[in-house]
């Protein structure tokens, strides 16, 4: 595949085929465009499609994580648990793919190296590990949030001679963790949601914790048929729901003050939240916990006293209430049992804070303080989150520009969906966008883009490109939205950083923290305005 003289082959490439990118591939072939997806899975489904480690499941309610695109998918498909376990949500996607013939425009397989702007033809030229080439007009990076898993930074890594996993890139086949001694680094959203599960068939499970995080019950249960019957007619309820929710979650913001609350009624609003299925004790709780520090101390110490009541070694318990951050100021894991974990006689947490790696060896791992002797050691350690992905290619816009350079002290986009120097290149879930319930953001960012393309298109403009007047304004803006938010002074994937990146050790402002509706009705306005406010040729 290559160009023919110097028009490109494709309307669009998408590269990536979870599931902004088979949504992209859905809305676009609508428009009647020339589309092909490069994907280097060997199937769909992206984050789905990689983390299958087990216990990986959503924190999202799964009826309000599907798609809400097509009527047919939503009267057709049953959740069978509030919150879907991978290989439930693996299927979805690809039911979804073989509904709509995706494949046929997907090639699997193809790990893209380099992505060069021609300037001359209005071209994007993609080329993959093997050196093969691909053209197209547009480009729609669909890359996702979390999916350049890391390792971490100590010596000996490639040393350990036993079975080594990141849960990232998971195997196929059934891992067995009977009879052996299991060492898992990390102690992430991830490792909250796996270590439970591995619990329960290990010979020892040893858990390496550096940074403790605040987890909260899931509280996941089975959706009976009738029960998805009746969650069916509220479809149209729960998704008017997601689009005026600040982080598009059906967990709507509280405007109570917890100053105006007695510590009774605190402790009973905090005592149900805590009850509550996903997100409600993050999301609805009273409106100064996520900005006002000494809110969130007083929210902190209950979310503290629940970890201190449910583990039984006081000193372990100790060890696994966070200490350099306050509730809600990460991503907040949600767990099924994962304290009570520690409660087994065949797991034994290692503080690493205490004792650090010293180095991983080929019979285990060693800390100041001991030799861990291990035959299987799994990795939990996080992703090069956000920019990662882009990092992973060698983008070159205009006149050599590279990506790398441009984005060297953080990243500078025009509304989250575009580049200043890298003309008719859009993203899905790139940076300075709003995440949350992701599946809603994909949504509305590939309804974005493909109307973007369809305006070029209709109009005879083949060249589309941000100004740095927008960029400076956008930027600027998803600064000024991230002031006052104590996660944004805190330490995590959402700040952009990552300990074992060596670019990623200070904080950025990776994502919009303003509300997902103010991010809708600014970003729709430049649509409307027939995006006068781009540079367009
Ligand atoms: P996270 O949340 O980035 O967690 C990674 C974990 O790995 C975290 O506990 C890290 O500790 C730990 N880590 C990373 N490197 C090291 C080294 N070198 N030594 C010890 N411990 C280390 O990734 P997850 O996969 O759990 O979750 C990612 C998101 O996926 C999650 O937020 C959801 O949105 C879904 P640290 O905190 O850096 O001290």
């Amino acid at each position: 595949m290559g160009s023919v003289g110097d028009s490109p082959e494709y309307d669009v490439l998408v590269i990536g085929a979870g599931l902004s990118g088979c949504y992209s591939l859905y809305r676009l072939r609508k428009q009647n465009i020339k589309v092909l997806v490069l994907e280097a899975g060997d199937s769909v489904g992206g984050t789905w499609y990689w983390n299958r480690y087990p216990g990986a499941r959503f924190d999202s309610e799964s009826t309000s994580y599907g798609f809400s695109f097509s009527q047919e998918v939503l009267d057709e498909w049953d959740w069978t648990e509030q919150f879907s376990p991978q290989p439930e949500t693996e299927r979805y996607i690809n039911f979804i793919c073989d509904k709509f013939d995706l494949r046929r425009n997907m090639r699997f397989g193809i790990r893209i190296k380099t992505a060069t702007w021609n300037e001359q033809g209005r071209f994007w030229s993609l080329v993959d590990s093997n050196g093969q080439r691909y053209t197209s007009r547009f480009l729609v990076t669909a890359m996702g949030v979390l999916c350049d898993p890391t390792l971490p930074n100590v010596p000996g890594v490639d040393d350990f001679k036993g079975e080594a996993f990141h849960t990232a890139r998971w195997p196929h086949e059934k891992v067995s963790f009977e009879g052996k001694k299991v060492g898992i680094i990390g102690t992430g959203a991830t490792a909250i949601q796996t270590i439970p599960e591995i619990a329960k068939t290990a010979e020892h499970l040893t858990v390496f914790q550096r940074t403790p995080n605040w987890a909260v019950p899931l509280h996941n249960a089975k959706i009976t048929t009738e029960e998805m019957t009746e969650i069916r007619k509220e479809y149209p309820k729960l998704f008017e729901l997601c689009a005026k929710t600040r982080m598009c979650f059906i967990h709507d913001a509280n405007f109570d003050s917890i100053w105006e609350a007695s510590p009774e009624e605190r402790e009973q609003l905090w005592e149900h939240l805590y009850a509550q299925p996903g997100f409600g004790m993050w999301l609805s709780n009273y409106k100064e916990i996520l900005v006002d520090q000494k809110a969130n101390d007083l929210v902190s110490e209950f979310v503290a006293k629940k970890i201190r009541q449910r583990v039984n070694d006081p000193e372990t318990a100790e060890k696994l209430v966070p200490k350099n951050h306050g509730f809600g100021t990460r991503r907040v894991p949600m767990e099924t049992s994962y304290f009570e974990a520690y409660n087994r006689p065949n797991v034994q947490l290692v503080d690493l804070l205490e004792t650090p790696i010293k180095q991983i060896k080929e019979t285990g791992l060693e800390t100041t303080k001991e030799n861990h002797d291990l035959d299987m050691l799994i990795y939990a350690t996080g992703f090069n989150a956000v920019t990662g992905s882009f990092d992973a290619i060698d983008f070159t816009g205009v006149d050599g520009v590279k990506l790398r350079e441009v984005w060297d002290e953080g990243p500078r986009t025009y509304l989250g969906f575009t580049v200043q120097h890298f003309p008719n290149m859009f993203m899905v879930m790139g940076p300075h966008q709003a995440y949350g319930n992701i599946p809603r953001s994909v949504e509305y960012a590939v309804e974005w883009i493909s109307n973007c393309i369809e305006h070029l298109r209709t109009h005879d403009l083949s060249r589309i490109e941000p100004t740095s007047r927008g960029v400076a304004a956008w930027t600027e803006h998803v600064h000024d939205v991230s002031k006052g938010l104590l996660a944004n002074e805190v330490d995590s994937w959402m700040t952009g950083v990552n300990k074992n990146v060596a670019h990623k050790q200070k904080r950025i402002v990776a994502r919009y923290s303003g509300s997902a509706p103010e991010f809708r009705e600014r970003t729709a306005k430049i649509a409307k305005d027939g995006y006068s406010t781009f540079s367009l040729a």
